[in-house]
């Protein structure tokens, strides 16, 4: 075995950080001491209208399950976002926004978010949005994305973003399981150059959804053709709204935003966050693992769409009064040293990806990153999926010029913020570990077979994690079964995460990957019964099994079996139809890489499909089949690796 380096934060840069060693053992055994005096030491971070007393309410016991945080604190998050920052930074940045067009940005300032807030919260009032209502928003990655959340806040409306790379099929599914009073979106999105159009696409939801007005922000000025009375001009309507709108005080436990996510299953889960915890955690875990000082420069690379930029694009940043870096186009355009051109022009300071970006950055050599002055950066953060060495040394060496901390952040959209992270000026990190826990964060590693919790420091099993935190998932919108069912029935008293985790001697965590039928493609997480779903639901399909296989750059690819009604023929032109009918269904991000005709599949003698072998087939694994006995007809596995696909 390769001996893996240690690499500690250097003397300069734990001199400036909020956080070395010794305070991160002090206040971690604090977090886990005296979690009460622990958090209502650490709310204070927020500016409640009043203070909460009730701390912590949390039964993990299953089927009771129930998670509340500063019950009977009140607040408004967009005048912990803005307002309160006023005072002190009216003036300074709050957004730079970087368009896809290398030659357009913007420096937009905390009073004029605070502007644009109030009157987009008015705007939805005049709209009949009021508190609790649910709110959509399929949006390119522009300022107004920030400003409709923010608005949302203002008012207590609900927001729910869906990723502008949905399909229309996609978003209809996501307007109609929240009930959306409003869509917020634009005409066009840009991205790498082109123009996806959304509000076509919002037309197309409707058609299968019903009508749902749409709030349209004018982004490129294209002619999209307005319903009178369902579509409203954002501008027209701007220019209309007053400037102030009153923040609705909100119990902390009130609904902040849905957010649909894959699991196991075909249907996505509205995962849930309320007001008060989710928005501390953000706010702590932003300001303390990327180690973020007042007049930094903060870059995460993510779309709004995804939990990612919700936490660290916006709220985390905003409720710290920070200055954050919205980026509307892609690694690649107009070259693939956009990243590192961004970073020299606004001098980022922190800087945070993905590892499937590193990946397909490092295919392209080193010159188009030393091309660029780095010099601004002080952390690097990745997220997302497992980094693999090669990528974190590239990253370290190339990008950090191997004196930047990395901190690798196991999180997911159910945790709200990081869970277990480097913090950089404390916790020595290792290539492809996630390292240590965060304040309050216990994790317990179990034996999948026997749900016993493994206590010997080196241990391998799945990840669960034993109590609650403040930023944690509170329910699945609209079925509190399910979010009991999926995290609390497999491992009783445990939240379980669906990854595989590794710890080693020195109590180091090494996610594995998910455990469950959950893929990581690019970083996108996807239920490969989603895919499924929608490839059976083409005419000509009578049966399809979908599973990950490794990816150079992505991380997993899809490789989908299927088998075709009878009397359909096996060809060429169809397997490029089934793939546009994937991305059609779901959108881009879930296009196959491979399908492979599988006249049939192994399934055991109860009908179950054997996935694990179907994994293996996939990974040109053949050696490691393991028993193929207990399959109705084990000859069936023969015909499927003759004709594998091997493009
Ligand atoms: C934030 C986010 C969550 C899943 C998670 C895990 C994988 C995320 C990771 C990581 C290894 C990391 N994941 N970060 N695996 N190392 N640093 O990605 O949320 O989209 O809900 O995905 O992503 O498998 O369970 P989400």
């Amino acid at each position: 075995m390769t001996e893996i380096k240690t690499y500690p934060p250097s003397a300069d840069f734990v001199k400036n950080a909020h956080v070395d060693a010794a305070k991160y053992r002090e206040m971690y055994d604090r977090s886990i001491n005296d979690p009460e005096g622990f958090w209502t030491e650490e709310a204070k971070r927020l500016d409640w209208i009043k203070a909460p007393t009730k701390i912590k309410n949390v039964d993990f016991s299953y089927p009771d399950v129930s998670i509340k945080w500063f019950e009977d604190g009140e607040l408004n998050v967009s005048v912990n976002c803005v307002d309160r920052h006023l005072a002190t930074r009216g003036d300074q940045t709050a957004i730079i926004w970087e368009s896809d067009d290398p030659e357009v940005d913007r420096h937009i300032t905390y009073n004029e978010v605070s502007r644009q807030v109030n009157k987009m919260a008015n705007v939805m009032k005049s709209l009949g949005i009021a508190k609790g209502d649910r709110v959509v928003l399929y949006m390119p990655m522009i300022p107004e994305a920030a400003y409709a959340m923010l608005a949302c806040t203002r008012i207590g409306a609900i927001h729910s973003i869906v990723f502008a790379g949905f399909s229309p099929e996609a978003l209809a599914a996501r307007v109609s399981g929240s009930d959306a009073k409003l869509i917020v979106t634009a005409d066009q999105a840009p991205r790498g150059g082109r123009n996806t159009p959304l509000k076509a696409n919002v037309d197309k939801a409707r058609a299968i959804c019903g009508d749902v007005q749409a709030l349209v922000v004018e982004r490129t000025g294209e002619d999209v053709g307005m319903k009178e009375g369902l579509d409203h001009s954002f501008t027209a309507l701007m220019a209309e709204a007053a400037e102030d709108c009153p923040p609705e005080p909100m119990n902390a436990e009130d609904p902040l935003f849905i957010l649909y996510t894959s699991g196991s299953t075909g249907q996505p889960k509205g995962v849930l966050h309320t007001t008060g915890g989710y928005l501390l955690w953000a706010a702590m875990t932003h300001e303390i693992v990327f180690d973020y000082h007042d007049g930094d420069i903060f870059w995460c690379t993510a779309d709004v769409g995804w939990v990612t930029g919700h936490s660290y694009i916006v709220y985390g940043p905003l409720a710290n009064g920070a200055t954050t870096l919205m980026f509307e186009g892609v690694p690649t355009y107009p070259d693939v040293g956009r990243f590192w051109a961004v970073c020299e022009k606004h001098k980022v300071n922190q800087f945070y990806t993905a590892p499937t970006a590193i990946r397909a950055l490092m295919a392209h050599g080193t010159e188009p990153v030393n091309k660029h002055d780095l010099s601004s950066l002080k952390v690097l953060g990745t997220v997302g999926e497992p980094i693999n060495p090669e990528a974190w040394n590239w990253y370290n060496e190339t990008v950090g010029k191997g004196t930047r901390p990395i901190v690798d952040t196991w999180w997911q959209t159910e945790t709200g913020g990081h869970i277990l992270t480097p913090i950089p000026g404390a916790i020595p990190t290792k290539p492809g570990s996630a390292t240590l826990p965060f304040y309050g964060i216990v994790p317990a590693i179990l034996d999948p077979q026997t749900g016993a919790e493994i206590t010997d420091t080196v241990a391998e099993g799945v990840l669960c994690l034993k109590d609650s935190w403040p930023g944690q998932m509170r329910t699945v919108y609209g079925d509190h079964e399910r979010f009991v069912k999926t995290y609390f029935s497999d491992f009783k008293g445990y939240y379980f995460s669906g990854d595989g985790c590794r710890r080693d001697e020195d109590g180091y965590y090494w996610i594995t990957g998910r455990v469950d039928d959950v893929i990581n493609v690019s970083g996108h997480r996807m239920g490969t019964a989603e895919v499924e779903s929608a490839l059976v639901a083409h005419p000509a399909v009578s049966e399809a099994a979908v599973v990950g296989f490794p990816h150079d750059i992505k991380g997993q690819g899809i490789y989908c079996y299927v088998t075709l009604m009878d009397g359909e023929e096996y060809t060429d032109e169809l397997k490029t139809e089934l793939r546009n009918w994937v991305r059609k269904e779901i959108g881009p991000i879930a296009s196959p890489d491979h399908i492979q005709w599988a006249p049939g599949l192994p399934k055991t003698r109860s009908g179950k499909i054997m996935r694990r072998i179907l994994r293996k087939i996939a990974e040109n694994d053949y050696g490691a089949l393991g028993d193929t006995s207990t399959l109705a007809d084990p000859s069936v596995v023969e015909d499927l690796i003759e004709n594998r696909m091997n493009k």
